[in-house]
């Protein structure tokens, strides 16, 4: 059984960090509606779906993947690179503790969640603005011990890592090459953004199935052979979120596994 972790939008979403988005105005009601919508995707991937309740002082609340690291073995709570988000952290511990022992990235190390891009045991780490070197140095004192290997990746022109690549199937990338570059994945095979949606490259994968906006109409057309389950994600990519931000994926399993 899967455990997804989600929160409810907050209600000052529309005061969220942005790094390269202009503010637009953002829709409560419906940034809502389609986080219901989210959940009953990951429920359709087969997820059961736990949602914590909205932080009205948080206004990046929503995007659960950036307070914290979930791996088989332990969960890792980061220290968001921006300081309006580090409020975020103590929820998430709350949440993850029943399925996960804790670690903890420390200060003054800035890690957010979206830089960092398992594919097996490899942790890759996004260089952006919000992941320092500091950070990954603690990471990979964490997870070295069971067996991961943490590569740093410059990001450049987007938030995060998993803005630029996310994995869709085994050995299969979504990239935009622009802001990342793809040779440093090995021999991947690597399914290019289409020309005009730059922000295409961050899908969701669970289990088998995708996750996927449908904002991205000429990229998802180069996804014909994945099991893909679209979603209204307007509301989110307004404030530069996309739609692995919106969840922690977990297998259940209690604290005490190591
Ligand atoms: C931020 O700037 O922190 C939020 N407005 C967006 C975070 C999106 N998170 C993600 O891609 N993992």
């Amino acid at each position: 059984m899967l455990i997804a972790i989600t929160r409810e939008p907050s209600p000052s979403l529309g005061a969220c960090e942005l790094t390269h988005l202009e503010r637009q105005a953002i829709d409560l009601d419906l940034a809502r509606a389609q986080h219901r919508q989210y959940a009953a995707a990951l429920r359709a991937a087969g997820c059961e779906v736990v949602t914590l309740a909205e932080a009205p002082e948080l206004p990046d609340s929503v995007f659960v993947e950036d307070p914290a690291i979930v791996l088989d073995e332990l969960a890792i709570l980061t220290r968001p690179g921006a300081p309006s988000r580090r409020g975020e952290v103590p929820e998430l511990a709350r949440a993850l503790a029943p399925y996960r022992r804790l670690a903890q990235i420390e200060a003054p190390a800035t890690l957010d969640g979206g830089d960092v891009l398992r594919i097996g045991k490899t942790l890759y780490v996004g260089r952006s603005g919000r992941s320092d070197e500091a950070a990954l140095v603690q990471l990979r004192a964490i997870v070295t011990p069971l067996g991961y290997e943490v590569v740093g990746v410059p990001v450049l022109g987007c938030l995060h890592l998993k803005s630029a690549i996310t994995e869709i199937g085994e050995g299969v990338l979504l990239a935009n090459r622009e802001w990342v570059d793809t040779g440093r994945f090995g021999d991947a095979t690597i399914i290019d953004v289409a020309p005009g949606e730059p922000s295409a490259a961050n899908a969701l994968k669970v289990g088998e199935r995708l996750i996927y906006p449908s904002s991205y109409p000429e990229t998802a057309a180069r996804l014909s052979g994945f099991d893909v389950l679209y979603v209204d994600a307007s509301e989110v990519i307004k404030a530069e979120g996309a739609v692995t931000c919106c969840s922690l994926i977990l297998t259940q399993r209690g604290a005490s596994a190591t």
